[in-house]
Formats: structure tokens, sequence, C-alpha cells
């Protein structure tokens, strides 16, 4: 009788005697000589039956095992069995366990601050603590992540970072196939890369301060002058927006990449096309499963589009016509000094997955004016520049660029932007391309906004174990 998974569990087991180490979810007890305890692993089920009828179940035994407490740890030893259609339903293809042996290994407390059950259904939309229907306490988002050891225990949670974790190596496997190299480079650094606001100051970095690191992009890139060629990072990125939205979060992972092309950075538009689908198409073939538990919650899990397996190519100025066709006033945006707003990139997506039936598309030749001082520009018209964003259900995912490979024009761009390419700090970047440096493009993507995006999960902070944001520090 060795331990076995409950995720492991299937109708060839059945007859035999097994032991599973679980969680109890819940208790019920019948009578005095029946009871049934739900078992938990990983948001696995099975219902486990104690009857006091043979040798191996007393009264007593049924008396103390439910009351053990919801959510402690037991090792129970059983004898697999395909239940009478009668008695309630368990989750593993119709199997139970008949119960010979139960022992406690970790008790949980009696009052929780909320129950795994309780989370057994999608948060609310308002954030109001209290409220309750007939099923039971509705949690908030905030109560579930306040505890988010509990709130993990669901099925759909577990599912979420399965996926999530798929991302993150099927992100590495393809750039490995692909001939890049891993890197972690340094997340104390000397200057924002991304615009000086948004960055976070250490200010006790032995008496001198400090900056939490933005992105890696000047790391990526210092990296392509060093003969690297292609690279890619999965790390921590810092941004200190006081942005409470649903998809900004002060820390996020960045799944980064640059590598050098040979004619042209639609090469590298290209290759970052073919991973995103890449990873899509793979989740959907190889995690079914995932997808549709978290599909429960979140119905708009199964139903990510895309389109041919391939993304939708669409020029920026392509999305200022479609948003201008259906009415929407791009009077700010005509001057290509304004970005798309949130509320108007969910606009286009609608628009996009109406009219060429895709979730997943890409928009190139953004203005200059809205891209990174390290962007490179348009080679004929001015106003524009070699950047794409990827967009997934009308909600950015990744950016991306050619950048500048020449210290000269790296420096111009910078004081055309405000930025003061002498400072420290900026001095080591930029002298990295007067040594000569290959033409190149990358982009950096968001680890928690495409499993949220995929999924159609409501918030980034659902696709985050730790969430953080300028109102939580915690758990
Ligand atoms: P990036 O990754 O380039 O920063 P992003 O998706 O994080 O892109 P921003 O570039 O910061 O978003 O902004 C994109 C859009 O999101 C902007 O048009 C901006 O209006 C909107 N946005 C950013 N912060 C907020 C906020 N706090 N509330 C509402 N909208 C916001
Ligand atoms: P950008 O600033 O657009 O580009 O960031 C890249 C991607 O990171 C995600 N992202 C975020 N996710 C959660 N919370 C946030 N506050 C947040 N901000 C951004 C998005 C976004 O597309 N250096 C460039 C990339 C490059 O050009 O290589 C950069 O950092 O998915």
């Amino acid at each position: 009788t060795g331990v076995i998974h409950l995720k492991k569990l299937n109708e060839t087991h059945a007859d035999q005697e097994i032991t599973v180490i679980t969680r109890i979810h819940n208790s019920r007890v019948q009578s005095a000589k029946l009871a049934f305890l739900m078992l938990r692993q990983q948001g696995e089920t099975i219902q486990a039956v104690m009857a006091a009828a043979g040798d191996d179940v007393s009264k007593q035994m049924i008396k103390w095992a439910t009351a053990i407490p919801v959510n402690s740890f037991v090792r129970v030893t059983g004898l697999v069995k395909k239940p009478d259609p009668a008695i309630a339903s368990a989750s593993i293809s119709n199997l139970e366990l008949n119960v010979k042996k139960i022992y406690e290994i970790s008790r949980a407390m009696e009052m929780l601050p909320m129950q795994v059950k309780d989370c057994e259904r999608p948060p609310p939309e308002s954030n109001e603590e209290g409220q309750s229907d007939a099923t039971g306490p509705i949690v908030t988002l905030k109560t579930r992540l306040d505890n988010r050891v509990i709130d993990f225990q669901t099925d759909v949670n577990q599912a979420i970072f399965t996926i999530s974790s798929a991302v993150e190596v099927l992100f590495t496997d393809y750039m490995v196939k692909a001939g890049s190299r891993k890197f972690n480079t340094a997340k104390f650094v000397g200057a924002a890369t991304e615009g000086g606001a948004g960055v976070f100051e250490v200010t006790n970095y032995f008496g001198k301060s400090a900056y939490l690191a933005q992105s890696p992009q000047f790391y990526k890139q210092m990296l392509i002058a060093g003969d690297c060629e292609s690279v890619f990072e999965i790390g921590p990125v810092f941004r200190a927006e006081n942005s409470n939205t649903h998809r900004h979060l002060t820390e996020f992972t960045g799944l980064d990449f640059e590598m050098v092309f040979t004619n042209h950075y639609h090469e590298v538009l290209t290759f970052a096309e073919n991973l995103i689908v890449f990873i899509i198409t793979t989740l959907q073939k190889s995690y079914a499963a995932e997808i549709a538990t978290v599909q429960k919650f979140y119905p708009r899990a199964g139903d990510f589009r895309i389109k041919d397996n391939k993304a939708l190519r669409l020029n920026y100025a392509d999305g200022i016509r479609l948003l201008k066709e259906a009415g929407v006033d791009t009077s700010e945006q005509d001057r290509f000094e304004t970005d798309l707003s949130t509320a108007m990139e969910k606009q286009l997506g609608k628009i996009i997955r109406e009219k060429y039936d895709t979730d997943f598309y890409v928009l190139d030749e953004f203005p200059m004016a809205v891209r990174p001082f390290y962007t490179k520009r348009h080679p004929t018209d001015p106003n524009l520049s070699n950047s794409y964003d990827f967009f997934m259900r009308g909600e950015e995912i990744m950016s991306g660029a050619q950048r500048i490979n020449d210290a000269g024009e790296l420096e111009q761009s910078m004081r055309a932007k405000g930025v003061d390419p002498t400072a420290e700090g900026f001095q080591d970047y930029v002298n990295a391309f007067r040594q000569g440096c290959r033409p190149h493009a990358g982009g950096g993507l968001g680890l928690n906004r495409i499993v949220q995006f995929f999924l159609g999960l409501d918030n980034v902070r659902q696709a985050t174990p730790f969430p953080r944001d300028p109102q939580r520090l915690r758990p």
C-alpha cells in the first residue's frame, strides 16, 4: 500500500488498497455508523466513506475523524471502490475510498479566516466585505489575497499557476531551441531605463542611491554589444507607478528577449509572433484540463481565439483607422503624440475580434513620441518608429522595438526625450555602442498579463502569486 497522489488515482486502482496524504475538504456525518469525508490534494478531490460495518472502522473512529477540523492533513488508507451511483458523486472518475485507517498528520485551526470552499466561486466585482447569499459568504478578492495561502488551495488557483509555470517553461524552451542564452541581470541599477518617474529608489545602498530595475533593457542591449547575439531573461520588474488598475502591478515577472537581425527588424517581430503562438497553442493543446478548470469561474478561459494559429499584423495607424470607423474620437491620437488609452485598446480588441476573428494581434510602427528613447526611428517617416506592441483580447502583453545601435544617435534621442546621456548610470549603456554593435531588436512580455488575458481573468492579481501594488505589501 504505497502512498499515491490523488491526481494519479484512476479506475485501474479499483478494488486495491491505497494510502493518500490529503487535506480534509469537508466532512459530513450521516449517522453514528456512516460518515463521508471529502479529501483534497492540489485541487483534486475524492470522497472517503467511513462505515462502521466490519472490523476496520468503529463508531468512535467516525466520531473522532469527523471532528478533525477542515483543512487538516490526514493520512488515509482504504479500498478504492466504484461507488453506488445513488451515493454522492466523487470527482475522480467516480471513484471513492472505503476508509480502513486514518491518522491526523497536521491539524488546522478550528476558525480559519475563510474556508477554501468559500473561494470556490469567482470573487465579486465589488470589494464590499460581508456579503453573502444562499451558498454562503461571498469572499472578496482582497480577503482572498490577504489569505492567499488558503486561497491558493482551490482547484482554479492550482490550475492558474500550473499554466503560469508552463508559460515560463515554454518561453525558455523556445528561446533555448532558437539558440538563445538565458541571463540574470542586475536588479540594483543606477538609472531609470523606462522613464524617470516610475522608478523605485533604494536610499541605503552603502551611502549611495540605487534604483530597482524597471526592466533589463540596458543589460539586454549591452549583452548584444558583447557579442551574445541572442539573449533572454525571466526576472522581476519594478514599476513605481501609482496605477490602481486591473492590469498594473508594482512588481511583475518580465519575460525579456533581445537579438541581432540580418536585414530587417521584422525578422524579430516574426520571431516574437511565432514564440507567442507557440506558447498559446501549446497551452491550448497540453493544458486543456487546467483551462477547463479555470473556465468554471472564468467562462472566457476556453475561448481564446487565435485565427489560423498566427498573429494578425496591423500598423498603429490601422488601429486608429479601425477605431475611427467605429465612431471613436481619436483626435488626441491623430497628432501621433498620445498613445491609445486603455479603453481604446479594449475597444480595438473588440473590433478586431469581430472583424478578423482573432484575440491575438500586433500593432507595428508606433509613433516615436510615445516610445522610450532607445527606440529606433522609422527610416522614412520621422513621426513613426520601428516598434510594436502585442495584444491579447485587446490588452497589451508585450512591447518591443528595434533599438538604436549607434552611440551618437542614442545620445541625441536621449536628449530629445529630456534624458542626460552623460549622467552616471547612463554612461556605461551609451558607451556600450562606441565599439560597434549589430542592429538588434527585442521585446518584453509581462508573464502575469499573459496568464490574465489568455485565461480571461478579471484582474492581474489573480495571476500573481503574491501581488504587489500601491496598496499591498503583504502577504
Ligand atoms: P507599458 O507597459 O508600456 O507601461 P502599460 O500597458 O503598462 O504599458 P501604460 O503604457 O502605462 O500601460 O499605459 C497604457 C495605457 O494604460 C495608457 O493609455 C494609460 O492611459 C492607461 N493607464 C495607465 N495607468 C493607468 C491608470 N492608473 N488608470 C487608468 N489607465 C491607466
Ligand atoms: P513595457 O514597459 O511595455 O516595455 O513592459 C513590457 C511588458 O510588461 C508588462 N507590464 C506590466 N505588467 C504588470 N504591471 C505593470 N505595471 C506592467 N507594466 C508593464 C506588459 C508590457 O507589455 N523595455 C521594454 C520592453 C522592450 O522593449 O524590450 C519595456 O519594459 O505586459
